[in-house]
């Protein structure tokens, strides 16, 4: 059996096969070992299983409150969900920006844990599917639809105050956390541990070194024992079994800033229906369509949806929370007619931004914030 082989199995045929008893026997043992990039179940009603990646199924939002459940979030991960030991892990703090480097153990970060961000954490690549189904070219990279994104509460410390007590200098630029996971290689290539540098401004501002998800201890595909929370900000800012955290005074690169996900910093806004690709509605009969919509910039303003593909749209009635760096759910209640609709949401937020129709197409498929046509059929 080839490696090509493995990696075009789902992790789902591997994990039968497994239990089978026949894997563990014609499988060279490193790439068994290294079969499930990710811990937690995903069952195929909450999840579309990529592999090293796990999308939130919209649908699946819809019985959920303001938070998504832990056990529901999608995963991104460049290698595989590494397994770490709190009791002898360390944080590092270190480089030329701070006079104090210090070492920290998971019960000295307990201690210091005060502060929470809701915030969500989106995936840069969020919606690149929609490149190429809905407006040209389509961008390599995992063909997410609108489901790379979860809005969770973080606990835990301020990056600010692990910094204070390293004693930053004034003259500090960026600063790089890196993940413990394996090295990232793509193609041949090696590019070392994911790891983003992140300008002083930002990292003193509202950044997190979060400890708890959702009033629990971070789950290992999440980030166990510690990540950082950058709220607003492209997904990989939000660095996962956080190792280190370099401090510069001179401006700092990794391949996560330069190769990928070049210049990304905050998330423009977004929305979508809490509805299967695809979903089927009773005809004639009143429905209402709920979903949400997000921005890393404010706030959402307002909410409108098209049932009839764009002709007319109608302003959706926003409920509940409307947070900064997370989102807001909203409902519209509709009576379609038998036959296929697209539907369509385009949120404003309170910065100026407005969904636009389309938006510059890059390859790797960033960013995606056009309004997303989704198909629904009444019967
Ligand atoms: N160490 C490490 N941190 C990481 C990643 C990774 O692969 N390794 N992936 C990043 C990316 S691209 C995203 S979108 C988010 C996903 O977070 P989640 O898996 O908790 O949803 O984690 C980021 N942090
Ligand atoms: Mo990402």
């Amino acid at each position: 059996m080839s490696i090509v082989l493995i990696d075009n199995i789902s992790r789902r045929d591997l994990l039968k096969l497994g239990a089978a008893g026949a894997l563990s026997l014609a499988l060279p043992r490193a790439a068994w070992a290294g079969a499930p990039a990710i811990v937690k179940p995903l069952p195929p009603e909450w999840f579309i299983d990529y592999g090293t990646n796990a999308e939130m199924r919209w649908d699946a939002a819809r019985d959920q409150g303001y938070l998504i459940d832990t056990a529901r979030f999608f995963v991104r991960n460049h290698t595989s969900t590494p397994t770490i030991d709190a009791g002898s892990w360390r944080l590092r703090v270190s480089g030329d920006g701070v006079r104090r480097p210090l070492e920290l153990s998971y019960k000295a970060l307990e201690k210091l844990a005060c502060a929470s961000e809701t915030a969500f954490v989106e995936c840069a690549g969020n919606g690149r599917s929609f490149y190429g189904t809905q407006q040209g070219p389509p961008a390599s990279g995992t063909q997410w639809k609108l489901g790379a994104i979860g809005v969770a509460r973080w606990r835990g410390v301020r990056l600010r105050d692990v910094l204070e007590r390293a004693g930053i200098r004034r003259d500090a630029v960026d600063v790089m956390p890196a993940g413990l996971d394996p090295n990232y290689v793509s193609a041949g290539v090696d590019y070392g541990h994911v790891r983003r540098p992140l300008p002083v401004a930002k990292a003193l501002d509202d950044a997190l070194i979060a400890l708890e998800m959702n009033g629990k201890a971070l789950p290992p595909d999440h980030g166990f024992p510690a990540r950082l929370v950058v709220p607003g900000w492209v997904g990989v800012a939000n660095i996962k079994w956080l190792g280190s955290i370099d401090v510069s005074t001179s401006t700092l690169t990794s391949p996560f800033n330069t190769t990928f996900y070049p210049g990304l910093t905050r998330q423009n806004v977004k929305s979508a229906f809490e509805l299967a690709w695809d979903a089927q509605l009773p005809a004639g009969e009143r429905t209402t369509l709920t979903g949400r919509s997000w921005s890393g910039h404010a706030p959402i303003k307002h909410v409108e949806v098209s049932t009839d593909g764009g002709a007319h749209w109608r302003r959706a009635k926003l409920r509940g929370p409307n947070l900064r760096n997370a989102w807001v759910r909203w409902e519209l209640p509709w009576i379609p007619r038998a036959g296929a609709h697209e539907l369509l949401a385009r949120a404003s937020d309170r910065s100026g931004l407005t969904q636009p129709d389309t938006v510059e197409f890059n390859s790797a498929g960033y960013g995606f914030w056009a309004v997303v046509r989704h198909p629904v059929t009444a019967l």
